[in-house]
């Protein structure tokens, strides 16, 4: 027998037993198999795509989704090599096509920068698609193989001749593994293609939706420096030209831009080979204890900062601040309970050394715009001095006072927070109604009276002077900002109620900006959810049913039969509704549907609130449609 002909034999054995592991396991391989893992696809063969245009070869991407909800992602590298594999006695192609963690490693030199979070390579799209074809122009030949479930159907064939070069990859998703949902969302591709886009300075990035037939393509020259100025479009910025800062040290490159704008949040984002390290990390502690610094050194320079006076904190300096941190390295060790934590201690210093030299040098050279920076600073230091005061009253009061809690609340019996939910309600009647229709036992309602405050547009102090936000915070009972604390949480579940017009959704947005800028884990938990009451109410003979949408309420016309003279209402306002119809349709567990908010990405939800709750008219001119898609994109 022939060694070459046994190793074949093994190594086809393996590939099967490889590919096969993965459609056992697909969550272990791509996170999961809900909406998620379906886009997980995408990314893990646009992510090559990537390296390759990161390695100069490459500057176009076209992605195409079809309407069978099938994927095409075409690149102009130089397309994967087709020659027999050393070791392995089939063509390169195949080898990457069915071998597990074959992707990357083939190249030799150089090192993947790209790569999704499992970074788990082809073939295990491969593994999870129904079908793929993958076509490689290279050599002045048109090369091809198709796969069923990961298996070959043949070996690589030539199909015909070109002088371009390039790699094209067909896959549909298998609906037996993606059994949730295998429909591609239009928007959440578009978002983190314009993330590449920004991430990856001049490479185009086209996304075509052959089931809507729109199209978009992302190009930015300019890279992270235009992502500051997306980010900040919604808002005045302080200084016309954000700072950038660029250098690599020890194979460890570093890209910095940030600019100041006039608003009260921070918008600061970091990635470290394309991934968006939500937990921040090393590169990030960087650029903020570099900040932090040079700040403080230029202010007591200048003396706008006395000797006797203390320093700048952290939050004051990044008060109003947009910025992006991109470092591509060879080894990123992903840490914290997401993974996505920057680990690798090299880059702290490499950040830091190379932020704070340019900073300076900024500062130097426009005192005009570093003036302005400090100013805003020093305010920030004063607000949060005022708001540190104001809690501490609100402490006291609280230790001082038999009941603290806040007079609206009609609070529920039990004691038990998880089974306890905190209905807050808008306007007081319908408060009414819904104090009456609750089951008090584990129900709560605080009802709220008008519009509560614009967080996004008010410093800390004015937001704790606001008495709708203070009813909402004791309420809750877990503190807010720095001194939240979930654990101390007196409902488990936290439903905004309010009427189904543009006023409702208006107030619904605005609780919603203030839990997500104050109150984060509150949402992160799963705590946050969103009632919904019927927006119609169809009647016949007695019978009522409710529906939450036209289409519903039309189903159910047709389900009452042809002919009958059916009675249908439609609700304005939670306030048509009394006590029992509030019950049965919105509040009462057995029946009602309530949408639990969600931060699937946390970026985007930031890009939303900024959208939604900016200075700028412009962008939130259609507000309604946005709103349409925002909740969905919340859901949920
Ligand atoms: C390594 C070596 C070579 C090409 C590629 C990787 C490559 C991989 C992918 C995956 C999607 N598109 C791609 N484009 C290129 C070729 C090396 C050579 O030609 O010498």
């Amino acid at each position: 027998m022939n060694t070459q002909q046994n190793t074949y034999d093994e190594s086809q054995i393996q590939v099967l037993e490889g590919l096969e592991a993965v459609r056992k396991r697909p969550g272990m391989y791509i996170g999961s198999t809900s909406g998620r893992g379906l886009h997980h696809l995408v990314w893990e063969v646009v992510d090559n795509s990537i390296d390759e245009a990161l390695a100069g070869y490459c500057d176009t991407i076209n992605i195409v989704v079809h309407e069978d909800n099938s994927i095409t992602v075409t690149d102009n590298g130089r397309g994967i090599p087709v020659g027999e594999h050393p070791k392995l006695k089939k063509s390169t192609l195949e080898v990457v096509m069915t071998v597990l963690h074959a992707g990357g490693k083939f190249g030799g030199e150089g090192y993947k920068v790209s790569g999704g979070l499992h970074g788990v390579g082809v073939s295990v799209v491969n593994a999870l698609s129904e079908q793929v074809v993958v076509t490689v122009k290279r050599d002045g030949k048109i090369h091809q193989q198709e796969y069923r479930c990961g298996v070959p159907q043949y070996d690589v064939r030539e199909i015909g001749e070109t002088d371009e070069t390039g790699t094209q990859t067909h896959f549909k998703p298998d609906p037996e593994i993606f059994t949730e949902t295998t429909e591609y969302d239009y928007d959440t591709l578009v978002s983190r293609i314009r993330e590449l886009a920004f991430l990856n300075k001049g490479i185009r990035i086209t996304i075509t939706d052959e089931r809507t037939g729109v199209s978009e393509s992302f190009k930015y020259d300019g890279g992270i420096v235009e992502f500051v100025q997306y980010l900040n479009r919604t808002r005045e910025a302080l200084h016309e030209q954000p700072i950038y800062v660029e250098g690599t040290k020890d194979n460890i490159a570093c890209e910095i831009a940030l600019q100041y704008n006039d608003g009260y949040t921070e918008n600061i984002y970091s990635f470290a080979n394309n991934i968006h390290t939500h937990e921040g990390g090393t590169h990030e502690s960087g650029f903020k204890s570099a900040l932090t610094r040079i700040i403080n050194d230029y202010s007591r320079k200048m003396g706008f900062v006395k000797d006797s006076e203390s320093n700048l904190t952290g939050d004051d300096v990044r008060e109003g601040l947009a910025a992006i941190i991109s470092v591509k390295i060879p080894e990123p060790q992903f840490e914290g309970q997401t993974k996505t934590k920057l680990g690798n201690s090299e880059v702290r210093g490499i950040v830091e050394s190379l932020l704070a030299e340019k900073l300076m040098e900024f500062m130097d050279e426009n005192p005009s715009v570093a003036r302005k920076v400090i100013d805003k600073s020093l305010q920030a230091a004063r607000a949060r001095e005022a708001a540190r005061k104001a809690r501490e009253l609100t402490r006291r009061k609280s230790a001082l006072e038999v009941s603290s809690l806040p007079g609206k609340l009609a609070d529920c019996s039990s004691k038990d927070a998880s089974i306890s939910e905190l209905f807050i309600v808008e306007g007081d009647s319908a408060g009414g109604s819904a104090k009456q229709g609750r089951d008090r036992h584990f129900q709560a309602i605080l009802p709220l009276r008008g519009k509560i405050l614009n967080v996004e547009k008010a410093r800390l102090d004015k937001i704790l002077s606001n008495a709708e936000i203070r009813a909402i915070i004791t309420a809750l009972g877990t503190g807010i900002g720095d001194d939240f604390d979930l654990s101390k949480a007196r409902y488990h579940k936290i439903c905004i109620m309010t009427d189904a017009d543009v006023d409702g959704a208006h107030i619904r947005t605005l609780l919603l900006t203030f839990f997500y800028r104050y109150m984060r884990k509150l949402i992160e938990a799963g705590y946050v959810y969103i009632a919904q009451p019927p927006l119609f109410k169809i009647e016949r003979n007695k019978v009522v049913r409710y529906a939450q949408s036209e289409k519903e309420r039309d189903q159910i016309i047709a389900e009452f039969g042809e002919g009958a003279k059916v009675n249908v209402q439609r609700y304005k306002g939670l306030g048509e509704m009394n006590a029992e119809q509030l019950w049965e349709t919105t509040m009462d567990p057995d029946s009602r549907t309530m949408l639990q908010v969600r931060i699937e990405d946390a970026l985007q939800a930031d890009i939303m609130f900024d959208t939604l709750m900016g200075d700028n008219v412009e962008p939130r001119r259609d507000f309604i449609h946005q709103y349409a898609k925002y909740v969905k994109n919340l859901d949920i």
